[in-house]
């Protein structure tokens, strides 16, 4: 990592951030991307990084001051790399994601209403279910592969049925459609074009399945048509919130299982605390996403000049904020790269904040609290019995293998 004078964009203000090559997509990065998020930080509290023209933000007090204030720093340019004023997105923006004041409040709050503890906590109950089905089979394993056997197989089964959509599929495309949009949120590098050219099946597969006929009629897809229906939303709107539940909905929860399966397996002791306590499994679920994010990085786009820690920034500017680094900014955490289910890791920003904080977290939190509560209850101890496989994508951590062993209690 280099660091000399600013360019062109910083060099009138009064404060020059700091200059860096540093590649936060690179491989080697994503293989451990925590030693490079500290030298980050060090920095100072603003960089800038010259391989992508952006600015980027590695601390944890910056990054939530700038995703609250989504006035000055703003989504409709779209949350990657790519500016949607001047580039052509890989697909229509997102109506709720990739969208400001009125057209986001509007969108927010059907889906809000959607992803509210009041309509999700009744999916509680069949999750339970499908978990304790899911850890009599790995348990009669003993030998898994937690990637497919568990932690894909999960959010497939009952995110994919509480919106409503065809079992047939879903194995083949659900993921990958996820993989090219979190990949998008990057570079257009060589991982986003081999990704986009896999993908094509997956973006098809997905349109039909938005569709109201290939729905089930009380699912969260069928609401939000009910919504269009009295007139909350635009006919047109409804597939396209459908589709923001398969983009945003499988990936993410799949590697949040995937990231707290590999913290376990690496803190014997602290799968001990919660095999001991299970109903900690929440608030240990919090600490995973504190210490291994899943999202790691995205963007915001200034919507005029403005001063970000003395850094003069042009309006149209770039910023890339490095989630995976705030949640483990020792400004922020004490221990902060301890992996502890006792401590209070509430104000982590895995899921984002402000008025474009994750709409799905609570759904995201019950798979995770039901699916980890049941694993606690029945596992004794898990051991990871080859070195996991990485799944290499441009926005968000994950697994693709893990082969893991479970003793049963
Ligand atoms: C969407 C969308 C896609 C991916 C992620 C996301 C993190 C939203 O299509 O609206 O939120």
């Amino acid at each position: 990592m280099s660091s000399t004078l600013a360019p062109d964009a910083a060099r009138t203000s009064a404060i020059h951030a700091p200059v860096t090559d540093f590649d936060p997509y690179a491989d080697a990065v994503l293989d451990d991307p925590y030693p490079h998020y500290e030298r980050l930080r060090e920095l100072g509290p603003i960089f800038y990084l010259s391989r992508y023209g952006a600015y980027g933000l590695a601390r944890h007090a910056e990054i939530d001051s700038v995703l609250r204030d989504s006035a000055t720093f703003c989504s409709s340019a779209g949350v990657g790399l790519a500016n949607f004023h001047v580039e052509t997105p890989w697909r229509k923006p997102s109506i709720i994601l990739e969208a400001d004041p009125p057209l986001h409040g509007r969108t927010r709050k059907v889906v809000a209403g959607l992803l509210a503890p009041a309509n999700i906590n009744k999916l509680r109950v069949t999750m339970e279910r499908e978990a304790e089905l899911l850890v009599d089979r790995v348990l009669a394993k003993g030998h898994i592969d937690a990637v497919p056997d568990l932690c894909a197989a999960f959010p497939l089964k009952v995110f994919a049925d509480a919106v409503g959509i065809p079992r047939e599929g879903r194995e083949e495309f659900l993921l990958p459609y996820g993989d090219m949009v979190f990949n998008a949120f990057g570079p257009v590098n060589e991982r986003f074009k081999v990704c986009l050219d896999k993908a094509q099946g997956a973006i098809a597969w997905i349109a039909e399945v938005c569709k109201r006929e290939n729905l089930t009629h009380d699912g969260l897809g069928a609401q939000l048509y009910a919504a269009a229906d009295q007139g909350l939303l635009d006919p047109e709107e409804a597939p396209m919130l459908v589709r923001t539940l398969l983009s945003a909905g499988l990936d993410t929860t799949v590697f949040t299982l995937c990231n707290a399966m590999i913290c376990f397996a690496r803190e014997p002791e602290q799968w001990a605390t919660l095999h001991a306590q299970p109903t900690m499994a929440r608030q240990a679920l919090e600490e995973v996403l504190r210490f291994e994010s899943t999202f790691h990085s995205f963007y915001r786009t200034t919507t005029r000049e403005v001063e970000v820690a003395g850094v003069a920034l042009p309006k149209e500017q770039k910023i890339c904020v490095f989630i995976g680094s705030a949640n483990r900014d020792p400004r922020r955490w004490p221990d902060a790269h301890k992996f502890d289910v006792n401590r209070k890791a509430n104000g982590n920003l895995a899921f984002g904040t402000g008025v474009h904080g994750c709409a799905g977290q609570m759904i995201a939190r019950l798979e995770g609290e039901v699916l980890l509560g049941a694993l606690a209850r029945r596992v004794k101890s898990l051991r990871l019995e080859a070195a996991p496989v990485i799944h290499y994508n441009n926005s968000v951590r994950g697994y693709d293998s893990m082969p893991v062993s479970l003793l049963a209690a």
